[in-house]
C-alpha cells in the first residue's frame, strides 16, 4: 500500500475515534451490515453454503463492499463467521441456515481439545487474498475506508464448542468452566490462540482495526470472568495490540463487565443497547466506547429512530471517543433504507 493511503486510512474518522482524536464527525458502522437485510446479499448467497461463501476470496470481498456501497458507512466488516477459523482446521461443523453454528462433535475431554489442531496462517489463503482485494478497493471509497477484521473470543466460540450449537443458557459450557478446570484451561489456550492467529493474519494482510466478538460473555459473573475468561481473551488482545491496530472488544449483556472487557485490553468498549451510554462510560474509564442504538429502532419511523440516534451521539461525546454502531447485530428484516437514512443523519449530525 502506498504511504498516501496508509495515511488516509490513518486519518479516517473511525481510526481517529478509536484513538480518541477530534473527529469531523462520529463514524458509524453495523454489526452484521454485511448479511441477510441485504437483497445483493441474498443474491448472490444463492444456492452456496454460509461456509463455503466464507471460503471464497471474491465473494467475501463482493459481500463485504455491498453495505459500504450502500451505505456509505465508515468502514467495512469482513465477512467470514467467528467458526470460520476452526472449519478452516478441519473441525467438523456447519452454519445451518435458521440456527447458526451446529459442531458435530462436541468438546468434552482433554482428548476432544487435544484433537484441535493448530492454526497456522498457510490454512487461510483465501482469507489473506481477500483481505488484500478489499484493501485496495477500499482504499478507493470515500477517500479510504478502513477494513475490521474480527474473531470470536474464547468465551463465545467455546460456548459453541462445547454445546455443539447455539445455546441461551450455556449450562454445559459453564459445567465444564466449574467442574473440568483443566480442560477448560486447555481450551480456552487453544482457542485463544486459533483466535489470535485469525486475527494477525489478517492485519498482516491490510486491516486497519479488529474487532474480538464476546458475544455470550454476559452470561458471567465478574469473578468468573476474571478467573476464567479475561486472561485469555487479554492474550489474544495483547498479540493484536503489538500489531498497532486498535481493538475492539464487545458482548452482549455485558453492563457489569464494561470495566472488565477494557482491562482485558480494548482500545474500544462495545455497548450494548441495554446499557446507556452515559452509564456505560464511566464504567470504561479512558477508552472509546461503541455502540450502541437499541437495533429494533430502524423499525419505528425514521423520526423517532433518529432522535433515538442522536442521544446516543450526544451521550457518546462524554468518552475519549465515540464509534456509533448498534447495540448489536443488523436484525434480518431490517429495511436497508432505514440503515441508508440513520447513516446519513450520524455522518451530518453536528458536533460542535
Ligand atoms: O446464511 C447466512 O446468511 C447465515 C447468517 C450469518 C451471517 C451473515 C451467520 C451465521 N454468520 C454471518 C456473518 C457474520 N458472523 C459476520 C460478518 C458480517 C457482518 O458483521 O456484517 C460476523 C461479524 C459474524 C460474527 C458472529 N457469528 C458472531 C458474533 C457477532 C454477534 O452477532 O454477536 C456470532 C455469535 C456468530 C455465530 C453465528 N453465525 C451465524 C449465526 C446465525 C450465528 C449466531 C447463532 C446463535 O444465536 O448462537
Amino acid at each position: 500500500m502506498t504511504s498516501a493511503v496508509t495515511s488516509a486510512l490513518h486519518d479516517s474518522a473511525l481510526l481517529k475515534a478509536a484513538r480518541g482524536e477530534a473527529v469531523p464527525h462520529t463514524p458509524v458502522w453495523f454489526m452484521r451490515q454485511a448479511g441477510r437485510s441485504l437483497p445483493e446479499y441474498l443474491k448472490v448467497r444463492e444456492g452456496i453454503a454460509m461456509l463455503d461463501s466464507c471460503m471464497d476470496a471474491e465473494l467475501i470481498t463482493e459481500i463485504t463492499l455491498q453495505p459500504v456501497r450502500r451505505y456509505g458507512v465508515d468502514a467495512a466488516i469482513f465477512f467470514s463467521d467467528i467458526v470460520l477459523p476452526l472449519k478452516a482446521i478441519g473441525v467438523d461443523l456447519d452454519i445451518v441456515p435458521g440456527v447458526g453454528p451446529v459442531v458435530a462433535k462436541p468438546v468434552r475431554t482433554l482428548e476432544d481439545v487435544a484433537a484441535i489442531p493448530d492454526l497456522t496462517p498457510e490454512a487461510l489463503p483465501f482469507i489473506t487474498a481477500a483481505v488484500r482485494s478489499l484493501t485496495s478497493e477500499l482504499a478507493g471509497i470515500n477517500g479510504g475506508t478502513p477494513l475490521i477484521g474480527f474473531a470470536g473470543a474464547p468465551f463465545t466460540v467455546a460456548s459453541y464448542l462445547v454445546e455443539g450449537g447455539p445455546s441461551k443458557e450455556h449450562a454445559k459450557t459453564k459445567a465444564l468452566m466449574f467442574g473440568a478446570p483443566d480442560v477448560w484451561e486447555a481450551l480456552m489456550v487453544k482457542i485463544a490462540d486459533i483466535a489470535a492467529v485469525f486475527l494477525e493474519t489478517q492485519v498482516a494482510a491490510g486491516a486497519s482495526a479488529i474487532q474480538l466478538f464476546d458475544s455470550w460473555a454476559g452470561a458471567l459473573t465478574p469473578d468468573d470472568y476474571v478467573r476464567h475468561v479475561q486472561p485469555h481473551s487479554a492474550r489474544v488482545l495483547e498479540r493484536v495490540g503489538s500489531l498497532g491496530v486498535p481493538r475492539i472488544h464487545f458482548g452482549v449483556g455485558t453492563t457489569n463487565l464494561l470495566g472488565l472487557m477494557g482491562d482485558a485490553g480494548a482500545d474500544v468498549v462495545g455497548v450494548d443497547w441495554r446499557t446507556p451510554l452515559d452509564r456505560a462510560i464511566p464504567m470504561v474509564g479512558d477508552r472509546a466506547v461503541q455502540g450502541n442504538l437499541d437495533p429494533t429502532l430502524v423499525f419505528a419511523p425514521t423520526e423517532v429512530m433518529t432522535a433515538r440516534a442522536a442521544e446516543v451521539i450526544e451521550a457518546g461525546r462524554a468518552a475519549k471517543g465515540h464509534i456509533f454502531n448498534l447495540g448489536h447485530g443488523v436484525i434480518p428484516s431490517t429495511d436497508p433504507d432505514q440503515l441508508a437514512r440513520l447513516t446519513e443523519f450520524v455522518q451530518s449530525y453536528p458536533l460542535d
